[in-house]
């Protein structure tokens, strides 16, 4: 089986220090995770900016500062966040995209979200797809609900991406589709052909479906946004979570992945290659 390629979703939009001290918030913080990851066993990291008292940002500045920081430290893979926070308008979302980062995320349609609703119309879509290929920006597709790879697929039809795509599954967000194993292999037997995929269980789930995947020969994503314990009562720092699944990789004989790895298992060009890497 292929190394398996570990993405740590270290921030999130949803979270505070209020409810873990360990959520990076700064570029400084970003970077340092960013090591600690690396170290751990990731070769990915998807990322949200937060101002320094811990607001939600789109800020392009913010965000390039969080990806130097990240380079600086690591050579991980760095993904941007599209979908942003709840209440962002279509446009912030997408504005990082001009900082031209590795990857980006791609929520492939409207979804409940909590109490709330994550819109991503076939409108905003399109616009985020457009803006992915002005600055060439590579997307990862975010599948939350059953119906988000018909959408992705309507998207493909109409000429605005190409399969096959790296996609990401990310089940248990309440008022999305659930983290089972069922819903899992659903998802994957409905995959184009080619495509690699990763999934992201929320909460108590992201250590199981992490298993599953691991066996299946998917990828997986673990992190603060998605989850942060580590054991019931016991708060997760973001490289532990990272480790713990790279140690249950190699027990059942499956390596991990490196960054350089990672980026040829995902059809990315080797680092050295990538246009924003000054250093
Ligand atoms: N914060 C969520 C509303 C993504 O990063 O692409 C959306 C999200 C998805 O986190
Ligand atoms: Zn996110």
């Amino acid at each position: 089986m292929e190394p398996l390629v570990i993405t740590v979703a270290a921030v999130g939009a949803e979270l505070s220090r209020d409810q873990t001290p360990h959520l990076p918030l700064t570029p400084a913080e970003l970077g340092e995770t960013a090591a600690l990851c690396q170290a751990a066993g990731a070769s990915m990291i998807h990322v949200h900016c937060r101002t320094d008292a811990g607001a939600n940002t789109a800020d392009p500045a913010r965000f390039a500062a969080a990806r130097d920081a990240i380079l600086e430290r690591s050579d991980l893979i760095v993904q941007f966040t599209t979908g942003g926070a709840i209440g962002m308008t279509a446009a912030e979302r997408a504005a990082p995209l001009a900082m031209r980062p590795e990857m980006a995320t791609l929520t492939c349609g409207t979804v409940n979200f909590g109490d709330d609703v994550f819109e991503n119309s076939f409108p905003i879509m399109r616009g985020i797809l457009a803006e992915m290929a002005r600055y060439e920006v590579r997307p990862e597709l975010e599948i939350f609900d059953a119906g988000h790879l018909a959408n992705a697929k309507r998207l493909a039809s109409e000429g605005l991406l190409a399969f096959p795509q790296h996609v990401d599954f990310v089940l248990g967000v309440p008022g999305a589709l659930e983290a089972s194993v069922r819903n899992l292999i659903f998802l994957v037997d409905a995959l184009p052909p080619g495509c690699t995929w990763s999934v992201a269980g929320i909460g108590r789930s992201q250590l199981a479906l992490a298993a599953v995947a691991i066996v299946m020969g998917g990828h997986v994503r673990v992190g603060l946004e998605d989850n942060i314990y580590f054991a019931k009562g016991q708060l997760a720092r973001n490289d532990e979570l990272v480790a713990r699944v790279a140690a249950l990789s190699a027990t059942l004989g499956r390596p991990v992945a490196s960054p350089t790895e990672a980026r040829t298992i995902l059809g990315l060009a080797p680092r050295a290659a990538v246009a924003h890497v000054g250093r």
